[in-house]
């Protein structure tokens, strides 16, 4: 980066505390990761320079030979890696992803049926907060009070009742696998589309460890830079029924010229998703995930659901004495990054609520395994057992970046 320290060395010096930070600290949360240099390196590419509104071979301004190849490589990559009949990969990102599915398909007023925010969905899925919520009748299925596990028949019930235009599978905190031939069955039952959001679990679909909801669902959204390990961006995987309205949603529905050095990325990161690779790290997020859960329930701790199948988790720590907001803050100080979170029928607000999430996948790209996970979960507890003594907390942080110095993260080789 010569050139960006001598133009800029604020930048550049922003830039390289980041690095360490992301180096140094055990990151856990469930939406983040750490990609390849290869990753890097093309979405630091001159492709940023170009205009290229339209699609492959229909694009509204001269200078598309490169660029069409660079589209198209993506797309057949992630239509061969999924098995989708059609792909798009122009999305910026989760939230036009999904807003470009809404608009193909409904029109404002139109009803929709989405996981509750508080329960594990996302803004996007018809939170009153976001414009999914505002211009559409946004209706929400809960989590079983009980079990913290998503009630089917209720979700049957409720898409009967309401008759969706749309039914949307998919969360942000969910620990477990979600049932996508039932969510089918119950689509179909209301006569509504199926929509899976897969976000989070898409790099574990894509190295099967995880169902893949392509099959099932009409269309599949998702971000790029989850589990999936790619640059920040979004695909929608549809049926060809849906290509058009799909394709005319996200340009010139709700976006203009797409991001071709985000788009060559998006390629190099499905590339790296379809190796053997992939496939024992998508399996190691999930055993990851477990191996972290057991000792943390182990250590008395309550996860929602009581445990995971995923790359996730969902702790209450009411009966640790501590809110989510403290205890995301003080991990912070001890190098270990994750977030507060909502647990379901949260007594608590939304921005100091009673639970932290966190999850496995960029800790699983620097080469941790179930025993650094186990070692995970004592740091975890050490600071949360005493959580005002910020001596303790000092000393967990020096034995973060010590358990970090052994597994150099993607992308960072080059700090020390
Ligand atoms: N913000 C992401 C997450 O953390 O789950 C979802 O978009």
């Amino acid at each position: 980066m010569e050139d960006l320290r001598r133009v800029d060395q604020e930048v550049f010096a922003l830039v390289q505390q980041e690095e360490q930070r992301q180096a140094h600290k055990i990151r856990l949360i469930a939406s983040e990761n750490y990609v390849s240099a290869a990753v890097l390196q093309a979405t630091g590419t001159v492709l940023t320079n170009k205009y290229s509104e339209g699609y492959p071979g229909k694009r509204y301004y001269e200078g598309q030979q490169i660029i069409d190849q660079v589209e198209t490589l993506a797309i057949e990559r992630a239509r061969a890696l999924f098995g989708a009949e059609h792909v798009n990969v122009q999305p910026y990102s989760g939230s036009p992803a999904n807003l470009a599915v809404y608009l193909a398909f409904l029109s404002p007023g139109d009803t929709i049926l989405g996981m509750a925010l508080p329960h594990g969905g996302h803004l996007t899925h018809g939170s009153p907060v976001s414009i999914s919520g505002k211009y559409f009748n946004a209706q929400s299925y809960q989590l079983n009070p009980e079990t913290g596990l998503l009630d089917y028949e209720a979700i049957r019930q409720k898409a009967i009742e309401c008759r969706p235009k749309i039914i949307i599978a998919g969360h942000s905190a969910y620990p477990r696998i979600l049932d996508f031939p039932k969510f089918r069955e119950i689509a179909d039952e209301a006569g509504a589309l199926l929509m899976v959001d897969m976000a989070h679990f898409a790099g574990l679909v894509a190295g099967g460890a995880h169902p893949s909801p392509v099959p099932y669902a009409d269309v599949v959204t998702t971000t790029t830079h989850k589990s999936l390990r790619g640059p920040r961006g979004a695909m929608i995987l549809c049926r060809e029924k849906h290509a058009q309205a799909i394709d005319k949603a996200v340009f010139p529905g709700i976006q203009g010229g797409p991001h071709d050095h985000t788009t060559a990325a998006i390629a190099v990161a499905l590339k790296e998703a379809s190796t053997q690779e992939f496939k024992a790290y998508a399996r190691q997020i999930v055993a990851n995930a477990r191996a972290l859960a057991e000792v943390l329930m182990m250590r008395g701790y309550r996860l929602i659901t009581g445990g995971t199948d995923n790359h996730l988790m969902l702790v209450d720590l009411t009966n640790k004495g501590i809110a989510g907001k403290k205890a995301a803050r003080i991990l912070d100080n001890a190098g270990i990054v994750l977030n507060c979170n909502a647990i379901p029928n949260d007594p608590r607000k939304p921005f100091d609520p009673s639970g932290i999430r966190m999850g496995t996948a960029a800790v699983t790209s620097r080469g941790f395994k179930e025993a650094e996970m186990a070692e995970v979960g004592r740091l975890i507890d050490t600071v949360i057992a005493d959580p005002d003594n910020e001596a303790v907390q000092a000393r967990v942080a020096a034995e973060a970046r010590q358990l970090c110095a052994g597994f150099p993260a993607p992308g960072l080789e080059h700090i020390a």
